[in-house]
């Protein structure tokens, strides 16, 4: 899946949930991403390794070890790697603090964009308290979450067999059942308020697998998606506008921002 381009430069790249370590990840998918992209700061926000289900079960194909090797690669070659561990890796959270090099780990990050908006990076584990609905979620829906999403990496092999493009079962579902709707909008709900009392221009986490950037009031909310189901990046560009790129074996769409964001810019939060 080599590309013939050279790689792309941001300023900032962002992605989460890649569960690394098992079944679901679609590793070759952000080698390939990775490969042809280059940025100034990666932002590696939360559940890049699976520690949780791998206690279960270790499914670690080479790919997962070139993704690893990728990313320090780019470390090395001057590339500021920050490590934010999720609730799936959550037992790096120990090292938060740390720097090696070029990569630091830490709990979360404020980032400056390039026409100077203030986001604060983190997981996003952080809200499920504040939604109460995540709970319950999280109770009934484990057991069930697991078969969808083995049932979508059959439809996935499937539809690659007869040539079709990818989809996501997940993502169709976590858009149409009511339910995880409603998590999910009270989710936004719990990070437009955390940006706001963190006196921030906006907020940028990863957690519920679902790529979106919007303005919430004031607020930008921006959630960089997944590499599990919908495979897709947060990436800032040399002036700042903030794109959420989708990368899969078929086709490279870019869904551009809400014209509210790339044409305005934000007033300066009062300190
Ligand atoms: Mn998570």
């Amino acid at each position: 899946m080599k590309t013939t381009q050279r790689p792309h430069h941001y300023r900032a790249i962002w992605i989460s949930d890649v569960h690394l370590g098992t079944r679901e990840c679609r590793a070759e998918f952000l080698l390939d991403f990775l490969q042809s992209t280059e940025c100034d700061q990666l932002y590696l926000v939360g559940d890049l390794i699976d520690l949780w289900n791998m206690k279960r079960q270790v499914h670690w194909p080479q790919s997962h070890s070139d993704v690893v090797r990728t990313i320090l690669r780019k470390a090395h070659a001057g590339t500021e790697v920050i490590y934010i561990p999720g609730n799936h890796d959550e037992a790096f959270r120990e090292f938060c603090g740390f720097t090696f090099g070029n990569l630091r780990i830490a709990r979360e990050a404020i980032h400056l964009t390039a026409d100077n908006r203030r986001f604060l990076v983190l997981h996003g584990d952080e809200f499920d308290d504040a939604v109460k609905c995540g709970r319950l979620l999280s109770a009934i829906g484990n057991v069930a979450y697991d078969l969808v999403l083995r049932l979508s990496h059959r439809v996935h092999s499937l539809r690659r067999r007869l040539g079709l493009p990818y989809w996501s079962l997940v993502a169709f579902l976590k858009r149409n059942v009511n339910q995880a709707a409603k998590y999910i909008e009270q989710f936004d709900h719990a990070v437009a308020h955390e940006a706001a009392r963190r006196e921030v221009d906006g907020l940028i986490c990863g957690h519920i697998h679902r790529a979106q950037v919007m303005n919430v009031g004031e607020r930008v909310y921006c959630n960089d998606g997944d590499w599990v189901e919908s495979c897709t990046a947060l990436v800032e560009h040399a002036d700042g506008a903030l794109e959420l790129v989708h990368w899969s074996d078929r086709q490279h769409s870019v869904i551009h921002l809400p014209p509210l964001v790339t044409e305005e810019t934000p007033e300066p939060v009062a300190a």
